[in-house]
């Protein structure tokens, strides 16, 4: 058996922004130019007219500020109101692919290794881009990677739940030195004409690099134990999938992108969230005075509140659970791994943290690291 360790991250961040009052402004001229086309509908009672958004809602009620994405003008088209994201040739890298490539070479850099080295490369996302072959054969092949590669799908939670099987191989011998990367196009999937939830994501793409401790050319955190728990609920959900045209589903409809109930999913997955941190540190003899950072999903403000009060005991202290959705958004799986690449050069030997993923399932992972 070998100690797993995480020796390289890596973000790659789009180079477009939308700010919350540029969501909103788009989202109101939508919103009028459907009470326009649906006036005499609204007249009649028969329709609701569509309520505009708000910019103070968006920060109140979540924490963000902003968000960045691959297309900024075709989601901001009231006419369009998605991404504009041309298809590409089949002898093209894919644009999933593209954004994993740029934070895993940071990966790479950062650990003092070539693509050449990996032997194993998960691609972990809420949403892979074809149905095959698999995004992680496509990365693997454009880093020059050897061993294999597979793509795997737990929503908000890949990332840890990646980590996980990237260590345990590490960690068995069957690979040596694993890359993790998650590239969340979330723009793709979002309902930007959903008032209730045309504010929630954004896009980015994260890589982590795992290799055996003694293979370690610098700074590491040792991979001290990993813990995954799933337990199924409809409140976010996506009805997209293969088998549409068969269920003579083609239409646009709303069950097709993102569906959430938000309210449900935030009373449920606080508690479940709680509680998995507190019994897998329990269950490894930490306590919550051992803990030096907090790296949390990056879903909402007030959620990571309450969770960080939940495990510390006490208020977190400034840095000590940092959040970055409010530049950000909800990056699904990449949130706390863009948390924990920004915000863990400073820990020092000793030093124990928690990375925390949850979403949709529902699905929870932590990973207790340890500074080396
Ligand atoms: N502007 C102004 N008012 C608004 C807006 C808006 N944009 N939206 C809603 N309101 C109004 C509502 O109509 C409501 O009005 P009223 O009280 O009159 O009925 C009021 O504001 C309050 O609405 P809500 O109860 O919906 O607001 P909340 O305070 O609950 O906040 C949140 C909404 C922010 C969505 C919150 O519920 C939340 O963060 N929940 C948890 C979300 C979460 O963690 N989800 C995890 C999903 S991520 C995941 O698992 C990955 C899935 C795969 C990703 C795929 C990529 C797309």
């Amino acid at each position: 058996m070998y100690q797993p360790s995480i020796t390289g991250h890596g973000v790659f961040t789009p180079d477009q922004i939308i700010t919350n009052d540029e969501l909103v402004a788009a989202f109101n001229a939508y919103a009028d130019l459907w009470n326009a086309e649906n006036a005499q509908a609204i007249a009649t009672g028969d329709v609701e007219p569509m309520p505009q958004s708000s910019s103070d809602f968006i920060v109140n009620a979540s924490g963000i500020e902003q968000r960045y994405v691959m297309d900024k003008t075709g989601t901001l088209d009231p006419a369009r109101m998605y991404p504009r994201l041309p298809a590409r040739d089949d002898d093209q890298p894919g644009i999933m692919a593209e954004m994993a490539l740029d934070a895993a070479t940071k990966a790479l850099t950062m650990a003092g290794r070539t693509g050449a080295e990996v032997d194993l490369v998960i691609c972990a996302a809420s949403n892979h881009e074809r149905a095959y072959p698999a995004i992680a054969i496509e990365i693997q092949q454009l880093l020059g990677a050897q061993g294999f590669a597979f793509d795997m799908n737990v929503a908000c939670s890949s990332a840890t739940f990646g980590i996980q099987a990237a260590a345990d191989m590490v960690r068995a011998g069957s690979a040596r030195r694993a890359l993790v990367v998650c590239p969340e196009i979330c723009s793709g999937h979002l309902e930007w004409r959903d008032r209730d939830c045309h504010f929630i994501f954004g896009d980015v793409a994260t890589a982590v690099l795992i290799e055996r401790s003694e293979d370690a050319q610098g700074p590491r955190f040792d991979i001290v134990s990993t813990r995954c728990a799933t337990q199924f609920s409809n409140n976010i959900r996506n009805n997209n999938g293969f088998l549409r045209r068969n269920h003579d589903q083609m239409d646009d409809r709303r069950d097709m992108q993102f569906m959430q109930n938000g309210r449900k999913v935030f009373k449920e997955v606080l508690p479940m969230v709680s509680s998995h941190i507190g019994d897998h540190m329990t269950a490894m003899g930490w306590q919550a005075d051992d803990l030096k950072r907090l790296w949390l999903h990056q879903a909402n403000k007030t959620m990571n509140d309450f969770i960080g009060k939940k495990v510390l005991g006490r208020v977190p202290e400034d840095g000590e659970q940092p959040n970055i959705l409010q530049d950000y958004a909800n990056t699904s799986s990449a949130g706390s791994i863009i948390a924990f690449s920004k915000h863990s050069d400073d820990l020092e030997q000793g030093d124990r943290g928690v990375i925390c993923s949850f979403g949709a399932g529902y699905s929870v992972g932590s990973v207790l690291v340890e500074r080396a």
